[in-house]
């Protein structure tokens, strides 16, 4: 009798091992039960959360690295030297979407003239295939847990990115974006001065831009910003001042003479601007048919007159249209 009970726990036992060190890498079983918060709540938050929340700028923290399992290393991309200077020229960041795949960047992230490489693992949470954690490494030092972004988001983390806050100092932050929409998105931005990672910011929002003089251009401060068009910094509106920790109104558009890559509708006043969910290109034009002064065409060059205090502009169209821009960012709620 006690000779079966043994038996019949050794077999508990053995299944168990089995079950828990199946089909999964380590790294994965070793995050997946602390970092799986992803919740219906995280998911139905509205965008009115998300607005009220002012950017929580935090102090840099300590780092100690751990000791955590080697992933595998699946197919490296080619390093995007050309493409990161591109990125930087045009003030955007560069990014990298998560895929399975192993990131690896080739970047001099402290300006001390050697060459580091980033690399960025991708861990799968429960979620469906998106990604709850990562494991990153500059020159073989690991990101540490203690600071190492913790998504909350329903879609995980979904970008890495490169960018330049400061031209002056001696580093290049990257971040990873916790999220999909960039309404409602957390950055993490962090520094490595070549021997150790700091969590330089924690920002509520998406980046589309940097100034290079510790301005960071956010989704949602621009007059426009669409998924097709790079970011242009002539349209922004407001941006984040990494040096005062706040965000702040700009009139840099007023008296400039620009053009959009897409239509867009002049309203007769900024009280006509259509908000709320996104609409189609047909049922705005029927919406708008007794509020729109005219149709701005692709390329139609506009003089800025004015900034509403919302995400509207005052122009006049070099043949003579005089209205209001605006409504670009209708979201879902
Ligand atoms: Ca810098």
């Amino acid at each position: 009798m006690r000779k079966n009970l043994f038996a019949l726990l050794f077999i508990l036992a053995f299944s168990v091992f089995i079950m828990a060190g199946c089909g999964r890498l380590s790294v994965s079983d070793k995050e997946s039960g602390d970092d799986e918060i992803v919740t219906e709540e995280t998911e139905t938050s509205t965008s009115e959360d998300t607005k009220t929340e002012k950017p929580t700028p935090e102090a840099s923290e300590s780092a100690t690295p751990e000791a955590t399992p080697t992933p595998e290393i699946n197919s490296p991309t080619p390093t995007p030297i050309p493409e990161i200077r591109a990125a930087f020229r045009g003030h955007r960041p560069y990014q990298v979407d998560f895929t399975k795949d192993l990131i690896t960047v080739s970047h001099d992230f402290n300006a001390d003239g050697q060459m580091d490489t980033l690399e960025c693992q991708p861990v799968e949470g429960d979620n469906g295939g998106f990604f709850s954690d990562c494991t990153l490494r500059i020159n073989g030092v690991e990101l540490p847990k203690s600071i190492a972004p913790k998504s909350e988001a329903y879609d995980g983390l979904v970008t890495l990115g490169i960018l330049d806050i400061d031209t002056s100092d001696a580093y290049t932050e990257f971040f990873i974006q916790d999220g999909f929409l960039l309404d409602r998105c957390t950055t993490y931005i962090y520094r490595f001065d070549g021997k150790a990672f700091s969590l330089f910011l924690k920002y509520q929002g998406g980046i589309q831009g940097f100034s290079g003089d510790n301005r960071l251009y956010y989704w949602g401060g621009n007059l426009v910003e669409m998924p097709q068009e790079p970011f242009d910094e002539n349209l922004v509106l407001r941006y984040y001042d990494v040096t005062s920790k706040a965000e702040v109104e700009t009139d840099q558009i007023v008296g400039k003479t620009l053009s959009l890559k897409f239509e867009n509708i002049i309203y007769k006043t900024k009280d006509d601007i259509i908000q709320g969910a996104p609409m189609e290109w047909d049922q705005i034009l029927k919406e708008t048919e007794a509020t729109r002064v005219g149709i701005l065409k692709p390329g139609q060059e506009f003089v800025v007159v004015e900034k509403g205090e919302a995400d509207n502009v005052r122009i006049k169209t070099t043949d003579g249209l005089e209205g209001w821009l605006g409504g670009n960012h209708m979201v879902w709620d």
